[in-house]
């Protein structure tokens, strides 16, 4: 167990920019007993509890807002099993997404999801959060490939959920309830997921547009077009003018916006799915299409890509990062909304991400202290257009502190109740990630003293 300021900062933030919020203490567990111990401790002692991971959530879900203790998670950091014949691996959940990845293509097979962030974030925040990334347009999100999990309850109860099976239907889907639960149901210590055969070849091309407009109206092309690229990647002209600006890319001299598709497969039809691709583009108005001739520019694509949410932050005084979704025919209005709401407030408004889902990271850029008077009237303005048009506040980062303000925009009462309701069944005293996703429950007290008296020590008392 850490306590003490300094051993502490890293556990006080997370990827959203808010916080500090400093833990009375940060519990490091090594299995799932420790969990289940834990658990029990705080729910003896009404103790809040912060499930977290490695802490690369972008609205606060991680961090201990309301005070208690973190449980981290990121000592939990093994593949348990790799199994080609059932197709599915068992990981503990500190395990690094993209080291995952990685292990199991070892053995010719794929695990699709790729959040920006897969070098640095783990497989068990990924569940909490049903994390999506660029190939979620072919083989959907982490949802989809969650077979069954391991949950210790508050209390410290162990529940399987799901198993190995690729059919089930045998009572409620628990486990599709916990995926994207942001750690207010418990804490998962076990997850199986299910795997693909690992595609033989991928490739990539840039394809370079006057606007994100043409952009937007190319990703509607190709879908219906009846193509299935692997990932449909949009980076509108502000994006790209950052991305130039950083000097570290190769990218075209003229102000434009772009598309990043990849088609995977076989090494012969990807060469088809490629051209066919590229020629739907350009009768979209691109202006030209860049194909990456080899592996290493392809990994450079994938790079500068996940390279677009910090090089925003670096430039700029201070940023805000929306995610919301459109069902993805409707990309080029709100593309022009979003444009509109930034002329109409004076803002930079830069947008990029998966386009293909109809999912947007919406970046609002600020410079100077006063602009952020600006922001909530431009929030309101982004969350307005995106339920205008039949979409919703997030794709894929979740609601946690940031949007909990906003819910309600979405969600009628009822909605929300009923939420509650199934979060009273789980925790009934409110002691998991209180302050997140709805407001917190009553009858929540206690501090993490009974954890700190033991001594700095990093597991609990047996
Ligand atoms: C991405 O797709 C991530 O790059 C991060 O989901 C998005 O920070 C962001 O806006
Ligand atoms: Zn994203």
């Amino acid at each position: 167990m850490l306590a003490g300021e300094a051993a502490l900062a890293p556990y006080a933030r997370d990827e959203s920019g808010l916080g500090p919020f400093v833990p009375e203490a940060a519990v490091l567990v090594q299995s799932a007993d420790e969990i289940a111990e834990v658990l029990t401790l705080c729910q003896r002692d009404r103790i809040a509890v912060t499930p977290r991971g490695l802490g690369t959530g972008k609205v606060g879900g991680a961090l201990a807002a309301e005070g208690g203790i973190v449980l981290s998670t990121e000592r939990m950091n093994r593949v348990r099993e790799i199994d080609a014949a059932d197709m599915v691996v068992v990981v503990e959940p500190g395990v690094i997404t993209g080291e995952l990845q990685r292990a199991v293509e070892a053995e010719s097979l794929f695990y699709p999801p790729d959040p920006a962030s897969l070098d640095i974030c783990s497989i068990g925040g990924n569940v909490a959060c049903n994390a999506g990334g660029p190939r979620a347009f072919k083989y959907g999100v982490t949802r989809d490939y969650v077979r069954g999990l391991e949950l210790v309850r508050i209390g410290g109860e162990r529940l399987r959920a799901g198993g190995r099976t690729q059919k089930g239907v045998v009572g409620l889907d628990l486990a599709s309830l916990v995926v994207g639960s942001e750690g207010t149901l418990g804490v998962i210590s076990e997850i199986t997921l299910k795997l693909l055969p690992r595609p033989r070849a991928a490739r990539a091309f840039l394809a370079r547009f006057d606007d994100a407009d043409g952009a937007g109206r190319a990703v509607v092309a190709l879908v219906r077009a009846g193509l299935r690229p692997r990932a449909l990647e949009l980076l509108d002209v502000h994006v790209v003018d950052h991305l130039r600006a950083s000097g570290k890319w190769p990218l075209p001299a003229e102000r434009c916006a772009l598309l990043l598709v990849e088609v995977d497969g076989d090494a012969h039809s990807i060469d088809v799915e490629l051209e066919a691709a590229a020629e739907v583009c350009e009768g979209a108005s691109a202006r030209e299409v860049l194909v990456a001739t080899d592996e290493a520019r392809r990994a450079k694509l994938w790079q500068m890509r996940r390279s677009v949410s910090h090089t925003l932050r670096d430039a700029h005084h201070s940023k805000v990062s929306e995610d919301i979704a459109v069902p993805p025919g409707r990309i080029p209005q709100m593309l022009r909304r979003l444009d509109a709401i930034a002329a109409e407030q004076a803002l930079l408004v830069a947008a990029y991400g998966h386009a293909g889902d109809g999912n947007l990271h919406v970046n609002v850029l600020f410079d100077a202290v006063e602009q952020r008077q600006r922001e909530k009237a431009t929030l309101e303005a982004i969350f307005g257009a995106t339920l205008e048009l039949g979409g919703t506040l997030s794709g894929e980062h979740g609601v946690g502190l940031s949007k909990r303000p906003y819910l309600h925009l979405e969600q009628p009462p009822a909605h929300i109740a009923l939420q509650r309701e199934l979060k009273r069944v789980f925790d009934p005293d409110g002691l998991l990630n209180p302050g997140k996703v709805w407001p917190a429950a009553p009858g929540r007290g206690g501090t993490a003293s009974a954890l700190t008296a033991q001594g700095g020590k990093r597991t609990m008392a047996r």
